[in-house]
């Protein structure tokens, strides 16, 4: 089963980026934005740092609905210089989630933040060029008391990074999040075929490849006796063969054809073409019921036609569009549990500010 899974998944993932219809998005998405969610694997984005606030949605959404599991924003070290980011990790550490929500909700978003610090944007530096942090984990101090729980982690090591893991995930479990990770690596080709690396050295490059985990973890097996050299080579040579195997397969039409240009397949993407009242069978958690709503009961005589007897409706009296997405919103808000309208918070002001000494 394990062998089924790593073949369904190399050749979804090279199926997509060669435009078959045996691609994980059919072909439609491409390498750049390749996503998956059976297995939870949202999509790539094109805008640099686009994901950035994208995850800490998925994020909400896990913790309104009592989700299990949490959210990891895998991002580039330049995309820390992009707003979305930013934005993203301000939201997703407001003190709300902690301070004011109802405490069975769970506190803090479950998200991590991982910075796949490789050094390199394009052909920029963060670090002595086009940020002045010179440490993306000290970000975190600029956010929260907790300051994110940022840490730099060794990204050649995978027994650092499996603890590093192990211990973000608790404090998540916790609902102390958010958290970033700031983890180092090394970009050894360039952006694009057409980077010639004229921005770095060749001794530069030739140092990290020497520190390549692929080289030095396995070393570090071998010496420590968790493995024979057989044992590696096996391992490797399997891996190596099942990526060849995969990439094969996805370039042949008879194995991995393409979409036919008559395909409807964006409009059965887009449309459901069904009705779909509620996505799930709970009852909505409401403060109050959708028609003792106020403005509800406000908008409810208002004419919904721009004529009346022949003559224009008077502004104060026309359903304008305004109200047409309130009323379209609260009404989804009371029949569909996944709308998130019913966490109860405390008044501000109702209690002590959350930072007096008291
Ligand atoms: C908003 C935006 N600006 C610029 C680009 C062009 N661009 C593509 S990748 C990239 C560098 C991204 O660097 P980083 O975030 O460190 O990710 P890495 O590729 O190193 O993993 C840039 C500037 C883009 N795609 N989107
Ligand atoms: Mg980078």
């Amino acid at each position: 089963m394990k062998e089924l899974a790593t073949r369904f998944l190399l050749f979804g993932a090279f199926s997509e980026i060669f435009a078959r219809d045996t691609g994980f998005n059919r072909g439609f998405g491409g390498s750049m934005h390749a996503f998956f969610a059976p297995f939870g694997i949202y999509p790539n984005n094109a805008i640099v740092g686009g994901s950035g606030s994208i995850a800490p949605g998925a994020a909400l959404f896990k913790r309104v609905n009592r989700k299990p599991g949490l959210i990891v924003a895998n991002i580039g070290d330049a995309s820390f210089g992009c707003g979305p980011v930013w934005e993203g990790i301000t939201f997703a550490s407001m003190d709300q989630y902690r301070k004011l929500w109802n405490k069975d909700l769970g506190g803090g978003l479950p998200i991590i933040f991982n910075c796949m610090n490789n050094h390199y944007g394009m052909g920029g530096q963060p670090l002595g060029e086009t940020m002045g942090c010179q440490f993306i984990a000290r970000i975190g101090a600029g956010v929260n008391p907790e300051q994110m729980h940022a840490e730099r982690v060794n990204g050649y090591d995978p027994l650092a990074l499996i603890d590093a893991f192990r211990r973000k995930i608790q404090i998540i479990k916790d609902g102390k999040g958010p958290v970033l990770l700031d983890t180092i690596t090394y970009r050894i080709s360039g952006h694009s075929p057409s980077d010639a690396s004229s921005y770095r050295s060749k001794e530069e490059v030739e140092k990290w490849q020497q520190a390549d985990s692929l080289l030095t973890f396995r070393e570090k097996m071998l010496k420590a006796g968790v493995l024979s050299k057989a044992d590696l080579d096996e391992i490797r040579t399997g891996i190596e063969s099942v990526v060849f195997q995969m990439f094969q397969l996805s370039t042949k039409s008879e194995a991995a054809p393409r979409i036919p240009a008559d395909s409807e397949l964006i409009g059965q993407v887009m449309f459901s073409n069904k009705r779909l009242e509620k996505c799930d069978d709970r009852k909505p958690e409401l403060l109050q019921d959708f028609s003792r709503n106020p403005r509800v009961q406000q908008i409810k005589d208002k004419v919904r036609t721009p004529l009346h007897d022949g003559k224009p409706v008077p502004k104060m009296k026309a359903f304008n569009i305004r109200d047409a997405i309130f009323e379209a919103l609260v009404y989804r808000f009371s029949i569909d549990p996944r709308w998130w309208h019913s966490v109860k918070r405390t008044a501000i002001g109702a209690g002590p500010l959350p930072y007096t000494a008291a």
